[in-house]
């Protein structure tokens, strides 16, 4: 089994890719649920739908989030209405958030609900929140404190940020499923995800960490960040509000002592020695995934880092 910790867009990508070169049942993803929210009295998980509709063929391209073809007249309705429409959710992808929401209502958690949805989605690979409990990235910034989708979405990440934090996370129990996966895995792949707001949510669940550094498996992350910043989105800001540079090396420094290897651009080969020093192995290859064929690729790669046959 192939463990991979995942957030949004990039993983969404990366796991696209490593679908298609090999068995995606072989696959058992932790997604990131600190960027879920109430929105409509429905319970979102954008990280989650991210890479259930990318490994179910469905992921609108150009957006990167929700179903390609997608209409928004719920959402125009509601504007009509009065409502908040600052997050907007498609029409076909609201169904996914009222059966979840059914779901949960019903007593069902968050793992259960995900199994249905992916399963209805014909989704091969197995997808797992990080916890059934409630985590929830806040940020406090220039405009305060925010959730993640207000400061993304609705500030346009335009606001200062000082402070990031994981509400709930010390309450929290990893997913059924997690624990032992990660013990017994052949890899664990670390997607190119925020780390700080995918990936850092994600090991703040208590014993999540600690499985990481028992696994007997190799670690291999996907590095997010290209030269000095990062591929989409606003990790750079997180990076430096952290006191952090924006380079793949915090990389290797976030996910250290776990981490084994580090698959880094081309363009970021003079960072080879300072990866070493930190017992990281360096494996250069092409991170931006600008079509398919790349998405592969770059699956391959993180497979081939860790002697694995596709
Ligand atoms: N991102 C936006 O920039 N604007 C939106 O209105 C928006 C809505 C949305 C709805 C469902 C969903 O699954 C994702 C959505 N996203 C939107 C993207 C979301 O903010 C990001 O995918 C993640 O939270 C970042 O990893």
């Amino acid at each position: 089994m192939l463990v991979a910790l995942a957030g949004g867009t990039g993983a969404a990508k990366l796991l696209r890719g490593l679908a298609r070169v090999t068995d995606p049942a072989r696959l058992l993803i932790i997604g990131n649920t600190g960027d879920d929210l109430d929105w409509w009295g429905l319970h979102v998980s954008p990280d989650l739908d991210s890479v259930a509709y990318a490994l179910a063929g469905r992921l609108d391209p150009a957006r990167g989030w929700g179903l390609e073809g997608d209409t928004f007249h719920c959402r125009d309705a509601v504007a009509d209405l009065g409502g908040e429409t600052w997050f907007s959710l498609g029409d076909r992808d609201l169904a996914t958030h009222v059966r979840r929401t059914e779901l949960l209502r019903g007593g069902a958690t968050l793992s259960a609900a995900t199994r249905v949805l992916t399963a209805a989605l014909g989704v091969a690979a197995r997808l797992c929140p990080m916890s059934d409990d409630p985590v929830r990235t806040r940020l406090r910034t220039s405009a305060g404190w925010l959730g993640f989708q207000e400061y993304f979405v609705r500030e346009k990440a335009e606001a200062e940020v000082y402070e990031i934090v994981y509400e709930g996370a010390a309450a929290a129990r990893p997913a059924p499923g997690i624990l032992p996966a990660l013990a017994e895995a052949e890899a664990v792949i670390v997607c190119c995800s925020n780390p700080l707001t995918s990936i850092g949510p994600i090991l703040a669940v208590p014993g999540i960490r600690a499985g990481l550094e028992r696994t007997g498996a190799p670690v291999v992350a996907v590095s997010p960040i290209v030269g000095g910043a990062p591929v989409s989105g606003p990790a750079g800001k997180f990076l430096a509000a952290r006191g952090l540079p924006v380079s793949a090396l915090s990389i290797a420094d976030l996910y250290a002592p776990w981490l084994d290897v580090l698959v880094i651009d081309r363009r970021d080969t003079g960072l080879g020695p300072d990866l070493e020093r930190r017992g990281v192995r360096p494996v250069l290859a092409e991170t931006l995934m600008t079509d398919g064929a790349a998405e592969v690729a770059l699956a391959g790669a993180a497979l081939a880092a860790v002697d694995l046959e596709p």
